[in-house]
């Protein structure tokens, strides 16, 4: 394979490790756990996995045993994030310390290839070529729900032909939720089969108190703000464009967050927020024009706009918009098909009540076209489709000439649309996710030598030396609560949105005015992997904020 000179120089970095998986590990088994809400109820669906402890591993002093040797198989499952190949090394490196002889599979092309049976045996030396890469493309990634029993079952009997012992799922929040059921269904049956999750997904949403961030997050949001920073300088330079820039995040709004406090922006949408004051439409294309009118009155034509890609579903309006649609477009489906784009979109007005039919309405075609649009196999409309950039600076340019009109405004706006998310999702990882992923993958390696299941891999106290980080296991029972999902009452993972309290928030809804009214903006640059630590390894502000540390 030819390599690029960064890819052959990268491939030898050694990920640094927690002092504790350096070496031969020690079990700290902590006291039974609780769910986080609805203990009962999730008690009687997990009576296997549930109320387990939280464990921690520790430098033994025991010269280091070889155990048994022993098979395990690792599925990536969703939307790709930084960090992933190094998961998958730093498992593989574990269990080879642990016994020689061990072996690692390879689900192909995510929870299918565990379903349909389609693998490949990972060695060092197929490995070598992946290391401290990123994209998942090791063995590939897909987004199969992994739910049923008879999934589950199919599963069983490749596990059983191959002899593995122990399956590792690197997955998001539903992925680790369903992992977490997969545990329970195998400790049920007395399958022997363990089941370990990993945090994955750039989307930052997938933490709390025990998980601090989901690998991909810190490289995702390195790689947007650096090119948000090239186009600030770009538009402070030109001074006559507005950006209007749409960060990836199917829901949550962390990646803007992010971007926003590493590069200064004079705009940054956050959802929750939206959400939480009940902002319509209208209101937020009016405080982007009051933005730019203000701005237009010291002569500066130029700016730039964060917009979060789930932001649609966070305006109550929108969100009522959405949600009839989905009906809409599951009920009536055979009404629709075949129907050419301006039919349908005409049928599908015809079939809204009155409030959301005048919203459908009043878009812009290509929008209403976008958010008519086939649902996901989860039944979501795909925000990452709908062009939320062309939609605001649309509304923006009709609300400003009606301004001009009136005698309110007397600049000139000229937008440049940029939707910043496949770019960043599969970068090779910065040395915090390099290090991170390693060692989430090694500690997996140890989670299952300890016999355990239905765990989700910990490493904590990331802001401090990788050296000085905590690594061990998670009860995912712990991070479940019940929520409502098509129409049914289900155990899963609570999703973390931005807290409108948090450190991260409240640092930008400080500064958000000036950065508005002044051009104060930052230009991070590139990741950087060799230099200075204080350049190299610093964590995501999101990350340093909410652990009370300055960024
Ligand atoms: P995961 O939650 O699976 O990590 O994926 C997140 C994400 O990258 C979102 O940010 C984005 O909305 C979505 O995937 C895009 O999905 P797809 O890769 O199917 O286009």
């Amino acid at each position: 394979m030819k390599k690029s000179a960064l890819q052959r120089v990268r491939s030898e970095y050694q990920p640094k490790l927690p002092k504790a998986l350096q070496g031969t590990v020690k079990i700290k088994i902590g006291p039974a756990t609780e769910s986080v809400a609805d203990q009962e109820e999730i008690k009687k669906l997990f009576p296997h996995t549930y109320g387990l402890p939280i464990v921690e591993f520790e430098v033994s002093k025991e010269p280091e045993t070889v155990e048994a040797p022993f098979n395990v198989g690792v599925i990536l499952s969703g939307g790709q994030a930084p960090g992933g190949h190094n998961v998958i090394s730093g498992l593989f490196d574990g269990l080879k310390r642990l016994n020689k002889e061990n072996r690692l599979y390879g689900f192909l092309m995510g929870p299918s290839g565990f379903i349909n049976h389609e693998y490949m045996e990972l060695t060092a030396d197929y490995i070598k070529d992946y290391r401290n890469t990123g994209g998942f493309d090791i063995i590939g990634s897909g987004r199969t729900k992994l739910e049923t029993p008879e999934q589950f079952e199919s599963g069983l009997k490749i596990l059983k032909e191959l002899n593995i012992k122990a399956l590792v799922i690197i997955g998001g929040d539903d992925s680790n939720t369903n992992a977490a059921v997969l545990a329970e269904y195998y400790k049920n049956i007395g399958a022997g089969v363990q089941v370990i999750g990993v945090p994955k997904t750039i989307d930052g949403d997938l933490k709390n108190q025990w998980i601090e961030t989901s690998f991909g997050f810190d490289t995702a949001c390195k790689v947007y703000s650096e090119v948000i920073g090239n186009i600030q300088r770009d538009c402070n330079s030109a001074k006559k464009y507005y950006h209007f820039v749409k960060l990836m995040g199917r829901s949550a709004s962390h990646i803007a967050l992010e971007c926003a406090l590493e590069t200064q922006p004079n705009v940054c949408l956050i959802s929750e927020e939206v959400l939480a004051k009940k902002m319509t439409l209208d209101e937020i294309v009016n405080y982007l024009c009051f933005v730019i009118s203000e701005r237009a009155k010291k002569g500066w034509n130029f700016g730039t706009v964060l917009i979060p890609e789930g932001l649609v579903e966070f305006i109550p309006s929108m969100k009522d918009l959405i949600s009839e649609l989905n009906d809409v477009l599951a009920v009536k489906a055979e009404e629709l098909e075949g129907l050419q784009p301006h039919e349908k979109l005409d049928k599908i007005e015809k079939m809204l009540t009155p409030s959301n039919a005048a919203l459908y309405k009043s878009l812009p075609r290509h929008i209403a076209r976008q958010l008519s649009l086939d649902r996901d196999s989860h039944g979501n409309v795909q925000v990452s489709l709908i062009e939320t950039e062309s939609l605001l600076s649309e509304m923006v340019s009709k609300r400003l000439s009606e301004m001009k009109d009136a005698g309110e405004y007397s600049g000139k706006f000229s937008a440049q649309h940029h939707f910043f998310g496949y770019e960043g999702r599969c970068a090779d990882p910065t040395n915090f996710d390099a290090d991170y992923t390693y060692a989430l993958g090694m500690n997996a390696a140890m989670l299952i030598n300890s016999g355990l299941t239905g765990y989700m891999s910990s490493v904590r106290n990331l802001t401090e030396k990788s050296e000085d980080w905590i690594a061990g296991g998670i009860p995912i029972t712990m991070m479940m609560n019940m929520e409502k999902r098509h129409g049914h009452m289900k155990p899963v993972i609570q999703k973390a949105l931005v807290n409108l309290d948090g450190r991260p928030y409240q640092k930008f809804a400080s500064q958000r005015d000036t950065w508005a009214m002044e051009t104060c903006y930052l230009y991070p640059g590139p990741i950087q992997y060799f230099g200075p630590a204080e350049v190299c390894d610093r964590p995501s502000m999101t990350l340093l904020l909410e652990h009370d540390k300055d960024a």
